[in-house]
């Protein structure tokens, strides 16, 4: 199986991540990713290949453009304007009822309101070279998709940061440009397919869901921890199916804690019956494995068994499919549990 991957990702390299009322050492690093690299280099069944560039065109096509112009400078601004920080963090976020009833306003001057324009959580530092990173991993998503277009059946992109938590307007959620949604869109753009994005990793991706939330071209399907315990909290629920000419091609499955291998591989099978049903010309999954049992941020029960079935289903659809990287958290287990399932979509 081919895999693009670049060192470009150690650009974004967060010291902290306040979470839960504290700063502790962040749970999105480097090391994830390296780990990854290097378990699957040492696989002779993995071919390694660098990603070309795309530039922001297909960025500003999922994305409002205002956010990639933020990002673009907004650690550098804030160096300059605020004072030199390691790593840039909103405190203040805007939300539209804070203006219920006025005039709406337009993106602020200041880069500290500018933060609270564009983010939604704290768990997200923009580094010195978290743009770089991001924009990398964007073209890390562009350069496998286009793999499985020319013919590959299946192509793995090694993205850091992820990207399912990030919408048409916001970034958060360890993510910054939604990698995954790009490339389906790109698909779906240029082909005149439809795609579906099969998201399982932990965390509703509520990025992937709201951009193509009234789409008929492009399908959501999650599995993911129940947002009423689980982040991102707001998004996940089972009603939640799409809207408009997008009403039935939104498919949530919001799973209890410590579900395991068994009772979550009859969850994906459902989730495949809907996949098939949609009828798309490729399948782009959101691969987070922190659906792990010993996940240090997760509560669900998956073993690496469980992961290559996941990909073994998959693979019974017969459809196209480019695997993206999201999240994944206990590193020690991270590398042989995304080489687990890519070996069941690849029955190798
Ligand atoms: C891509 C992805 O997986 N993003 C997940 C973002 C979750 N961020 C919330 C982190 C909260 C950490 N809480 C620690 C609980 C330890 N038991
Ligand atoms: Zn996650």
């Amino acid at each position: 199986m081919k895999v693009v991957y670049t060192p470009a990702h150690m650009g974004h390299n967060p010291h902290q991540e306040i979470a839960a009322s504290r700063s502790a050492s962040p749970f999105e690093h480097i090391g994830r990713a390296e780990a990854i690299k290097e378990t699957l280099i040492n696989d002779a069944s993995m071919e390694f290949l660098s990603p070309t560039e795309w530039g922001t065109e297909p960025i500003d096509a999922v994305h409002t453009p205002g956010l990639n112009k933020f990002l673009m400078t907004a650690w550098a601004d804030y160096q300059r304007e605020m004072r030199p920080s390691h790593e840039v963090v909103p405190d203040f976020f805007y939300r539209p009822s804070l203006r219920e009833a006025m005039s709406q306003i337009e993106e602020p001057v200041a880069v500290n309101a500018r933060l609270g324009w564009w983010c939604f959580e704290t768990t997200t530092p923009l580094t010195e070279g978290t743009y770089t990173a991001a924009r990398a991993a964007v073209d890390t998503a562009l350069t496998t998709t286009k793999l499985v277009l020319d013919g590959e059946s299946y192509a793995y992109g090694l993205c850091r940061p992820p990207g399912h938590h990030a919408t048409t307007d916001l970034y958060g959620g360890y993510c910054f440009f939604n990698n995954a949604a790009i490339a389906a869109h790109h698909v779906a753009t240029t082909t005149g397919t439809k795609v579906t994005v099969l998201d399982v990793d932990y965390h509703h991706g509520n990025g992937t869901q709201e951009i193509f939330y009234e789409r008929d071209d492009v399908q959501y399907v999650s599995l993911h921890g129940d947002p009423q315990r689980a982040y991102p909290y707001f998004t996940g629920f089972s009603d939640e199916q799409g809207s408009g000419k997008g009403r039935g091609s939104n498919f949530n499955v919001p799973l209890a804690a410590r579900t395991e291998d068994d009772f979550y591989l009859s969850a994906l099978d459902k989730a495949c019956v809907a996949i098939t049903k949609f009828g798309p010309s490729m399948v782009i999954v959101s691969l987070g494995l922190d659906t792990f049992f010993t996940d240090p941020i997760s509560d669900l029960s998956v073993t690496q068994d469980g992961f290559k079935r996941s990909g073994d289903l998959v693979r019974q659809m017969g459809l196209p499919t480019v695997v993206l990287q999201e999240g994944g958290y206990d590193v020690d287990a991270l590398g042989n549990n995304v080489q687990a399932w890519l070996h069941g979509l690849a029955q190798s």
